[in-house]
């Protein structure tokens, strides 16, 4: 079965002013589009063919001759994943059980939204910064290019994207600014509180 585009979570317009439906038209449209249709090509005729997305990713992580298809397996399955990290008029503080967790493992919500933003805007280049599970804790993760929390043993519980294609035509340069709005008005809590039973 080839690998499909999940619809968007929202309409194209529903994160606005915070992102215009112009980049999400790009970034689901094209970006994400453009990855399912190289890892399907990459993978057709092969023993990854009949493979789910997650197992094609944990198989090809550690192989440098696979690494093409790592890179756009890893690349659709954060971009389906960071689309459900965002709703219409989130942000903020979460509350519930999240809220403890992230305050036994930060201290307060404002120390892990320093140290989530710190993460994000000092990955080098294009990349992912994460809030993840590890053995029953939550830490802040940033990762390069594709990679992601799976092939390191953690599981992901947030993600902001921090390729540029991700903030340009709305932010430009700006990333601390996309990241600041990111966590200020567009984190969807109940996304990332809906996978601590996987923790
Ligand atoms: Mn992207």
């Amino acid at each position: 079965m080839p690998h499909t585009l999940p619809n968007l979570p929202y309409e194209l317009n529903a994160l606005e002013p915070h992102i215009s439906a112009q980049t999400l038209s790009f970034h689901h449209g094209k970006h994400h589009q453009a990855y399912v249709t190289n890892l399907n090509n990459l993978i057709q005729n092969t023993d990854l063919a009949d493979k789910s997305l997650e197992e094609i990713i944990q198989l090809t992580a550690k192989n440098p001759e696979k690494m093409g298809v790592f890179n756009n397996a890893a690349q659709v399955w954060n971009h389906t994943f960071f689309w459900n990290c965002m709703k219409p008029q989130g942000g903020g503080a979460p509350t519930g059980d999240l809220k403890d967790l992230i305050d036994q493992a930060f201290g307060s919500y404002e120390k892990f939204a320093a140290d989530f933003k710190q993460a994000a805007v000092t990955q080098f280049g294009s990349g992912w910064a994460w809030l993840v599970a590890e053995k029953g804790n939550l830490r802040i993760m940033k990762t390069a290019n594709a990679d992601l929390p799976m092939v390191h043993g953690a599981t992901a519980l947030l993600t902001c994207d921090v390729w540029e294609h991700a903030y340009y035509l709305d932010f430009q340069n700006r990333r601390p600014d996309y990241v600041d709005t990111f966590l200020n008005h567009l984190v969807n809590w109940d996304f990332a509180t809906s996978l601590l039973t996987s923790m």
